[in-house]
């Protein structure tokens, strides 16, 4: 049986050559798979509108078992979003030009929505193998938020997606020369929530 992974990450922004996430992603994709494990990945353009279509795209063209999303954050360890929120709210323009403040991201859809991760859980095992971890409970106004809440109404409210688990997990953004180490965080975030469901 095979367990399908999707994981997202995102293009360069704010005048940056790369983005950690991304960075992060093209060494997972290079790590040795469990078997059954099947991972496929999507770098999303960090634009409003765009991202969110091309990640919907992705999720109802596909059979998923999890779904993680990654974006880059400055200055911070890794943080395990708990919740997303239905509201774009950021004065920095996206890579089209386009300001949101303080608008909804889907009219009339639920205030907020919680991870399907495992959150605490892999809070304390991130932390045992000392990895700079926090839980956090907003991924900010930007467009990480705004794709972290799209994959989460997705998750709860199409048939296909009810039993896929799914959340955002922003890592820091100066870890662009730690990539592979990142990349074997991220494969021990799948696979802590991956056998949690088993369990
Ligand atoms: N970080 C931004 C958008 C893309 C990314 O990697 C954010 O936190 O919203």
């Amino acid at each position: 049986m095979s367990f399908r992974v999707l994981v997202t990450a995102f293009e360069p922004f704010g005048g940056r050559p790369e983005n950690a996430s991304r960075a992060i992603l093209q060494c997972l994709m290079t790590l040795d798979r469990a078997p059954g494990e099947e991972f496929e990945g999507l770098v999303l353009p960090v634009v409003y509108d765009r991202s969110a279509e091309l990640l919907l795209e992705k999720l109802r063209s596909e059979k998923w078992d999890l779904i993680l999303a990654l974006g880059e954050a400055p200055e911070s360890p890794f943080r395990i979003e708990t919740q997303a929120w239905n509201r774009d709210d950021s004065e920095t323009p996206d890579l089209a030009g386009v300001v949101r403040k303080e608008r909804e991201i889907i009219p009339g859809g639920p205030k907020q929505i919680p991870t399907r991760l495992p959150a605490n859980s892999l809070f304390s095992k991130l932390q045992a193998a000392d990895v700079p971890v926090v839980l956090s409970n907003s991924a900010g106004g930007y467009i990480c938020n705004h794709v972290f809440y799209y994959l989460m109404h997705e998750l709860e409210t199409a048939p296909a997606l009810k039993k896929a688990q799914g959340g955002f997990l922003h890592v820091p953004i100066d870890w662009c020369t730690q990539a592979l180490e990142g990349a074997r965080i991220v494969q021990s975030v799948i696979r802590t929530t991956a056998f949690g469901r088993l369990l």
